[in-house]
């Protein structure tokens, strides 16, 4: 195969103000092994269909560039960019990202032109295969059968890695069920991978995407007649100049929790050895802070005969041996009696603690090898002159149960095995945690709601359809590299390099809405520099929380919790309705937004996880539930609440863009498009509607409130619209029918509920008011789920928005916080008691700012200062946690009783939101 060599020319646009910065999340890495990243564009500035974009350092050294556009202002200008670029070992500071027209590129100078050949991807297609050439590494992917990539090869044509593929095991029963005679009846069952189809992404200079879907099949030597199942898809990126695959490895449980438990789940590379000796065959492992265990197969260090200092030092160090004659002949000669190490072992069954040990081969003892505490997840095997892969997976330790299995490293096919999760770990069991107990009538589930708070219902406490996705690094090498060189890997494995433009872009663009400002743009008085403070402190909690009470596992990584128990100083993690948060009033928000204002790195990386966790663990891919997710609970699928105000992809919003449209993500918002069918199946308030109210769910007459259920899939079809996706114009015209005919409701938002048409978007009054003299149906949720947000990125993005949705939408946020008297002069009626003053402030904000109403800018910082409800947090409250120790607790923790999480939620948003809208409080 011959290279495709490219010239880069770098056109510089005379325009600065067409020039973005991206930097570092975290400062420079090392290396540079390929990234992808996006950027938002102003609307009017750049014509989808005649911008070129370039980079280059901010000395104006040329970079190679891929860029795509992600989404689109309904003037066709480009809102949103994916870029990518190569490889290199070169790493700047920062890029310059130039956006020209046909205007610029013409009149522009060329300021540079890069005189070095370049080298850009190589894609070979064939009916069976898809070959991609990086210049470093070739990845060949079968289009069919149980592998997914059959080689991987080096730049020099040395194989690293054949038959990588997916493996599962499962068992039909366990233990504790089985006490008398069917212990014996559980069966243990193997699959592996089966392809559907393999897929390349259209563009692949700098960076190719190899998108594999399939199932689980019944390895062929299992006699099991067990139906395929875990269906998964795996996205392997690859950049121009890059050794790395970076893999991006999804599943969706399919299974009857009653019998189907996973017992491991992992990915395979069959390593070939052949040809090298023992004493030139390396295992690294990555342990504990950039820590890598250094282990030939046949180690010649530590005998009673010592076979000289360079040859000892290049076993250790993974170089070849010198020749076996400089050796002291009383090792050479005695070489057939040092055994060689075969299999490798490492299982971090807890966030606390690993252990590895080692064997010669099967049906010898183990011997332990000293582990540690948090290992770093990635495994290497390979030899000095054979080359070798290295395989590494992201948060190991915080998705625990995982392991890593080096085995048959002493034959001449040799395999790495990485656990998603370890086979060594008791079977993943996604059983109910009760049994329901006699909860059989509406009228018993709603009374235990009242002592546990959990909504429970049987058949719906289901992780049928939920999913996990799980990031991966593969490696391949010449040689076996340098220990720094593996620990540096095991670094960028856990915390992926990204690029990512500065606040003041960020929002200058109105790309992610008006409702946040950088941290500067408030900056100055005592009273901001307070809320600032304690913004600051409940980051820190959350993320010492996550640490201190062990927020992970393989389901579990990403998620915070609901309530506090402070007669037992821990989280309520197993009474009903509180435990796991899901998202319960949008703590995701607060993340994502404080990330927004303050370019913070660590917040980055809380809200990635966490966008990681909610749209896959928490929300539903297969079956009924599909686009819904489930509210808060002891299990993340254990409540019968299902509801598109958990699945709502405005959670995401801010890290699908940025990371440049991931791929993964980009399904999740899909699937929340087809909570319009998941409505037909399931009424969410079936529990508690009126029972005079007759209602039957039908497509076009779907009875939904516009907060809870309406405003998730309405972020939906926003980026729907925005990406154009294959939906893009059904999902327009339903939001621009739904502008039109939600002001018709004589109440407007203050109807809360009503009826929607999922077929074309128009709503009409609700059953309850047929003739529409004007209901009234104000809860304090419909706008603490990502509403606000939603409304007002379709205001910036729709210019043509009819002035009564934004009248009617505005109303809403006024007269939630106005008052009896006000509510009863427009409305004819008070809404009621209602709560969450402090997280409606932002409405009361939204309605100041939008009418550039002085008092009522008052009257939101007000609301958000005076609340003094469960559901809010106040200057007065302590701000500190205090340290709960000795036989108190388990083990020592930081407690704040007065935090709860929808507290925590609703006053960071509001702070953060009524900062931008209103600015300081006065
Ligand atoms: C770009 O698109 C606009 C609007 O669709 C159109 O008017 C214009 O002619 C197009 N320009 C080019 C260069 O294709
Ligand atoms: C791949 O197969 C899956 C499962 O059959 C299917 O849903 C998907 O549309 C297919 N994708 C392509 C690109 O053919
Ligand atoms: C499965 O069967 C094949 C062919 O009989 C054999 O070569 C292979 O080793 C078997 N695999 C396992 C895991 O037993
Ligand atoms: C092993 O590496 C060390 C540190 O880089 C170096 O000093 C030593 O010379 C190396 N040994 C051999 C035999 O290359
Ligand atoms: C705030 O302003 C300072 C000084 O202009 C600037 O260096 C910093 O990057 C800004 N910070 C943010 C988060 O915008
Ligand atoms: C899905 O919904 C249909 C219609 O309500 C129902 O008959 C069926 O039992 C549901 N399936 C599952 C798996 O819950
Ligand atoms: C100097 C110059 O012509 N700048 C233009 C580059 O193109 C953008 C739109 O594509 C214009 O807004 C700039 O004025």
């Amino acid at each position: 195969m011959s290279r495709r060599p490219i010239s880069l020319l770098a056109f510089l646009a005379l325009n600065t103000s067409d020039s973005v910065k991206v930097k570092w999340l975290e400062g420079p890495a090392e290396f540079n092994n390929g990234v992808t990243f996006g950027l938002p564009w102003a609307r009017g500035q750049h014509l989808a269909n005649a911008t070129t974009f370039t980079a280059s350092s901010s000395n104006d050294d040329p970079v190679q560039l891929q860029s795509w556009i992600t989404a689109y202002w309904p003037d066709d200008s480009i809102k949103w960019t994916g870029h990518a670029i190569p490889g290199s070992e070169t790493v700047y500071d920062e890029y310059k990202i130039v956006a020209s027209g046909p205007g610029n590129a013409t009149s522009s100078k060329r300021r540079r032109q890069a005189t070095d050949q370049l080298e850009e991807i190589l894609v070979t297609e064939s009916s069976d295969t898809l070959v991609v050439d990086t210049g470093k590494i070739v990845a060949t992917f079968p289009k069919s059968g149980d592998a997914l990539v059959s080689s991987i090869k080096t730049s020099s044509g040395k194989t690293v890695g054949t038959n990588g593929r997916l493996i599962l095991r499962s068992q039909s029963g366990v233990a504790d069920d089985d006490e008398s005679e069917h212990a014996s009846g559980v069966q243990y069952i193997n699959f592996v991978s089966k392809i559907y189809n393999t897929t390349i992404s259209r563009d692949t200079k700098i960076r190719a995407l190899v998108t594999i879907q399939g199932i689980h099949h019944v390895d062929r030597n299992s006699t099991s007649n067990h139906v395929d199942w875990l269906p998964f898809t795996v996205r392997f990126y690859l950049y121009a100049n890059s050794e790395a695959i970076r893999t991006i490895h999804t599943i969706v449980y399919d299974g009857d929790a009653k019998t189907d438990f996973v017992s491991g789940l992992g990915i395979r590379f069959d390593v070939p050895l052949d040809g090298e000796e023992l004493y030139n065959r390396h295992v690294r492992i990555a342990g504990v802070d950039g820590g890598i265990l250094h282990e030939a197969v046949q180690g010649i260090t530590g005998l009673r005969r010592d076979p000289g200092k360079a040859i000892r030092s290049a076993q250790y160090n993974g170089t070849m041996l010198p020749d076996m004659s400089t050796w002291d002949v009383r090792v050479t000669n005695g070489l057939q009696w040092i055994p060689s190490w075969s299999d490798y072992r490492l299982t971090q069954l807890s966030p606390d603690g690993f252990n590895i040990k080692k064997r010669t081969k099967a049906g010898q003892s183990w011997v332990k090898i000293p582990g540690g505490t948090r290992a770093g997840g990635l495994a290497y095997l390979g030899g000095a002159t054979v080359g070798g892969l290295a395989i590494g997976l992201r948060d190991f330790w915080k998705k625990y149960p995982t392991s890593l299995d080096i085995s048959n490293a002493a034959t001449d096919q040799g395999s790495i095995t990485l656990w998603l999760y370890s086979p060594s770990a008791e079977p993943l069991d996604v059983r109910p945690y009760h049994d329901g107990l006699g909860e059989d009538t509406y009228k018993k589930q709603l009374a235990a709601l009242e002592v546990t708070y959990e909504d429970y219902e049987n058949g719906y406490n289901t992780p049928y359809g939920i999913a996990r996705t799980n990031e991966i690094f593969i490696y391949g090498f010449d040689s076996t590299p340098s220990a720094d060189k593996l620990s540096a890997l095991t670094k960028q494995t856990n915390e992926p390099p990204v690029l990512v433009a500065e606040p003041e872009y960020l929002h200058s663009t109105r790309a992610l809405g008006t409702y946040w400002n950088t941290r500067n743009a408030t900056s100055g008085s005592a009273a901001v520099e307070t809320i600032e403070s304690h913004l600051d402190f409940l980051i820190e909690f959350y993320e010492k929380q996550i640490e201190q009470r062990r927020f992970y596992g393989f389901w579990d990584h990403g998620d915070i919790q609901h309530s506090y128990d402070e007669d037992r100083h821990t989280w309520r993690y197993d009474i009903g309705g509180y435990a796991w948060d899901n998202s319960e009033l949008s703590p995701d928000l607060f993340f994502w937004t404080f990330f927004l204002r303050t370019g913070r790195a660590d917040v980055f990386r809380l809200a990635e996880a966490q966008a990681r966790h909610g749209g896959e663990v928490d929300s539903y891919h297969l079956g009924n539930f599909t686009g819904l997710g489930t509210r808060h609970g002891v299990q993340h699928w254990s409540d019968s609440a299902k509801q598109v105000r958990i699945s709502t992809p405005v959670y995401r919003k801010s890290f699908y863009y940025l990371s440049g449209g991931d791929e993964r993500t980009g399904d999740l918002i899909h699937a929340v498009l087809q909570a319009e069918k998941a409505f037909v199946l399931v009424d969410a308030r079936r529990k508690v509607r009126d029972p005079g109210v007759v209602y039957t769910p039908d497509p076009t007459a779907l009875y939904l409130n516009f907060g809870t259920d309406w405003s998730g899939v309405a972020a939906a079809y926003l980026i729907e619209w925005e990406r154009r996706g294959p939906r893009w114009e059904e999902s327009r015209d339903k939001l621009i029918e739904t502008t039109k005919t939600y002001p018709l409701l004589k109440n407007g938002f203050v109807t809360g509920e009503a009826l929607y048409n999922s077929l074309t978007g128009a709503w009409a009054p609700p059953p309850t008011d047929p003739k529409n003299l004007g209901s009234i149906t104000v809860s304090h949720l419909s706008a603490v789920f990502g509403v606000v947000e939603t409304i007002d990125e379709l205001i910036e993005h729709y210019s043509d928005i009819p002035t009564p949705f934004v009248d009617a939408w505005l109303d809403y946020c006024y007269y939630y916080g106005a008052g009896a008297t006000e509510q009863k002069a427009r409305y004819g009626a008070s809404f009621g008691s209602l709560n969450l003053k402090q997280g409606h402030s932002r409405l009361t904000a939204y309605a100041a700012h939008k009418r550039g109403n002085e008092t009522l800018a008052k009257r939101a910082w007000s609301e958000f200062f005076n609340d003094n409800s469960a559901d809010e947090l106040s200057p007065s409250d302590p701000w500190t946690t205090e340290k709960i120790g000795g036989s108190k607790v388990l083990v020592e923790v930081d407690e704040a009783t007065w935090i709860s999480t929808n507290a925590a939620a609703l006053y960071g948003v509001s702070a953060i939101e009524n900062l931008a809208l209103v600015g300081a409080p006065k």
